[in-house]
C-alpha cells in the first residue's frame, strides 16, 4: 500500500513536470525576412547584417546568438545616441527578445543589429552570406542573402 502511494505519486510528479514543459515552437512559425547586408571594404574588418524576424508563435522568444561561416563571430548589438548625437554600440549579452506574435525589426535605423566581427574576406557585392540564428526555444535557423552595395546609411 504504501509503496504504491509512492509510486503513484512519482508517477504524478513526472506528469506535472511533463506538462508544465511547453514543447518548442516549430521553426515555421518564424520567419526571417527583409535581410540586408552591405559590402565592406576591409579584409579582418567588420560587417553588419540587418533583417527582420516574424515570431509567428505564442512564445515568447530570445535571438541569444548568431553564427556565419563568413567571419570569427556574431555579435547582437543594439545602438543609440547620447545627448551629444554621439552613436554608441552595445552589445546584448543576453540576446534580442523576439515577443510572442510581432516582428523584430534590426535595421539600420532602429538599433538592433547583427554584427559579423572579423570577417574572413571583403564582402562583395552579389556575393552570398549564410548566417544561422539561434533561438532560446525554437530550433536554429539558417539563412542566405545577398550582399548589397553599400547604404548611405550604414556608417559600419
Ligand atoms: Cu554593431
Amino acid at each position: 500500500m504504501m509503496l504504491c502511494a509512492i509510486a503513484c505519486m512519482l508517477a504524478l510528479s513526472k506528469t506535472v513536470v511533463a506538462a508544465s514543459v511547453d514543447p518548442p515552437p516549430p521553426s515555421s512559425a518564424y520567419l526571417i525576412k527583409d535581410i540586408q547586408i552591405f559590402e565592406t571594404s576591409v579584409p579582418g574588418g567588420t560587417g553588419a547584417a540587418f533583417l527582420t524576424i516574424e515570431n509567428r508563435s505564442d512564445t515568447n522568444d530570445v535571438l541569444t546568438s548568431a553564427s556565419s561561416p563568413q567571419c570569427d563571430h556574431i555579435e547582437i548589438h543594439t545602438m543609440n545616441t547620447d545627448e551629444n548625437n554621439v552613436m554608441h554600440m552595445r552589445e546584448l549579452k543576453d540576446g534580442l527578445p523576439l515577443p510572442a506574435r510581432q516582428d523584430t525589426h534590426l535595421t539600420p535605423d532602429s538599433g538592433p543589429h547583427l554584427m559579423l566581427i572579423k570577417l574572413h574576406d571583403v564582402l562583395k557585392q552579389g556575393e552570398q552570406v549564410t548566417l544561422t540564428l539561434n533561438f532560446k526555444h525554437a530550433p536554429p535557423q539558417t539563412v542566405t542573402a545577398e550582399v548589397s552595395a553599400r547604404s548611405v546609411k550604414n556608417s559600419h
